[in-house]
């Protein structure tokens, strides 16, 4: 049968791939050489930017994010490439003013991005207008996002997230200019029927622009499935002599996905998952997002209690609920989720934290639901004393924020790349741009590691080991290296989302 309706494929393997499976930590130098080739696979567009993938290249690779995109674009000049914006937050967790907004949007374009898109974790078109308005300006396609989410229920339908709610969005989308809609479902919440149900009552009111479901994110196998996207291959062979067959060939795919197995090893600490299943059944309750699971494992590590997952997983859905349900992504999967962790530790809502306070005054825009009267008296009370809260958006955005980023790096560059980089994260940011102009030294853990077959640095000075304590709190291991017995005391090595510390095996380093 020939295909009538093929349909397209996003690929997201440069981008969100790794976000959700690997820490966002796959560096430029492991996807350049496959670049050609994914760019003669016929995808209708790659995902590659955007993201935490501006913070990770920053913050933990000594990369510079301007600088992987441009390299992209050479390598890739007939795919369109896209990135995931969020909205007025930018790549960033909160908020950005106007000025910073239009120049990341137009810089971002110049540099190579096709198309944006654009989301917000409360799906209040006030977080979006800013950023949709700058993309049109720029000449890019605005891909506008409903976030998928639903109540304890788990299924479309209820108070909250029921059609006559989705279908409100996609018109407040369409009255931003969208030039395509995207239902972003983070956790892999949406169910078959519900599905059919929602893009059929879309179809009807988005039938201007590209109707019913015409692309779908995947990526390589190798990094597919689990927390990140499905595989692209097997929907290929799926699809084949239906109506609506991909049209893409295999072949080149399976060679793509042979050369990602050879640089995976040295991702494995990130990879490495304490579960046989690549199924977790229980994200239908927890509704956690995969890039959410390694900053909570990460924030309990610091706080020496991973022991306190499975209490703060059923906590997450008590703190949605207080917060008026909102959808779990960034920035509210990472605001829910250190309130549940500070809940849990500390007794619910003994602290609140500083971005929930900020939520509790408007800052974030509206929430799907109200939130409870209880917990917003309880953020208001603890705050600077000035704490009425705001509707609308907040006179902030107005004020430019580029001028004091400019000044504060004015003796290090003086080049847009390196100011918004400033802008959007001043801290890890700033030490980037420091060490981009040579002022400071890439520290060791910043540099790439060489491939290796057991995943090991070759430049770590001492053997690699593995060690299984008596419980995964311990701190004290004997271990053994070439039958030499050694005692020592460490830290955890961080795992990142695969947290390996849960079923008490950490990698230890011997001097
Ligand atoms: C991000 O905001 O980085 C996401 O991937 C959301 O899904």
């Amino acid at each position: 049968m020939t295909s009538t309706t093929p349909i397209k494929i996003t690929d997201t393997t440069f981008r969100d791939a790794h976000q959700s499976l690997m820490a966002t930590r796959l560096r430029t130098e492991d996807m350049v050489p496959i670049a050609e080739r994914m760019n003669a696979v016929g995808f209708h567009s790659m995902e590659v930017w955007g993201g935490a993938t501006f913070d990770s290249t920053t913050r933990f690779l000594g990369e510079d994010p301007w600088e992987r995109l441009r390299t992209f674009k050479k390598l890739i000049p007939d795919t369109p490439l896209q990135m995931l914006l969020r909205g007025q937050a930018l790549v960033g967790y909160r908020p950005y003013s106007d000025d910073v907004v239009d120049a990341f949007v137009h810089r971002s374009t110049e540099a190579g991005i096709d198309i944006f898109r654009v989301f917000d974790a409360l799906n209040d078109p006030m977080n979006l207008e800013r950023a949709a308005a700058a993309v049109k300006d720029s000449g890019a396609h605005l891909q506008l996002t409903i976030c998928y989410s639903v109540t304890e229920e788990g299924v479309l339908g209820g108070p909250i997230y029921n059609l006559d709610y989705y279908i409100d969005k996609a018109r407040e989308l369409l009255d931003l200019e969208a030039d395509s809609i995207c239902v972003k479902d983070m956790a892999g919440l949406l169910a078959p029927y519900d599905s059919f149900n929602l893009f059929t009552a879309l179809k009807e009111v988005v039938d201007a622009i590209e109707a019913g479901v015409d692309i779908v994110d995947a990526c390589l196998a190798p990094l597919a499935l689990r927390t990140a996207q499905p595989a692209i291959e097997p929907l290929i062979t799926a699809l084949k002599g239906t109506d609506r067959s991909t049209d893409l060939d295999l072949e080149p795919l399976l060679e793509l996905g042979d050369y990602l197995e050879t640089i995976t090893p040295k991702y494995r600490q990130y990879l490495e998952t304490p579960k046989t299943s690549v199924i977790d059944a229980r994200v239908l309750s927890h509704q956690i997002p995969g890039g959410m699971t390694s900053n909570l494992i990460s924030q309990l590590r610091e706080a020496d209690a991973l022991d306190k997952l499975p209490e703060v997983l059923e906590e997450i859905p008590r703190t949605r609920k207080d917060l008026g349900y909102p959808p779990l992504v960034t920035p509210m999967s990472q605001m829910v989720g250190s309130q549940s962790v500070t809940n849990v530790l500390m007794g619910r809502y003994a602290t609140v934290i500083e971005p929930v306070r900020e939520y509790a005054l408007g800052l974030y825009g509206q929430p799907p639901s109200p939130m409870s009267d209880e917990i917003r008296e309880k953020a208001l009370a603890g705050g600077d004393g000035n704490m009425t809260p705001i509707v609308g958006r907040p006179e902030s955005w107005d004020e430019p924020e580029l001028p004091a980023a400019r000044a504060a790096i004015e003796d290090i560059s003086n080049d847009l790349d390196d100011i918004l980089t400033y802008a959007l994260y001043p801290q890890t940011g700033g030490k980037w741009v420091r060490i981009k102009h040579g002022l400071d030294p890439m520290p060791d853990d910043m540099k790439p590691a060489a491939p290796q077959e057991d995943g090991a640095r070759p430049d770590a000075p001492s053997a690699q080991v593995q060690a299984t304590p008596k419980s995964h709190r311990a701190r004290a291991f004997n271990v053994f290296v070439d039958g030499e017995a050694f005692f020592v005391e460490v830290d955890p090595v961080s795992t990142g989302p695969s947290a390996s510390a849960k079923r008490g095996i950490v990698t230890v380093c011997v001097p």
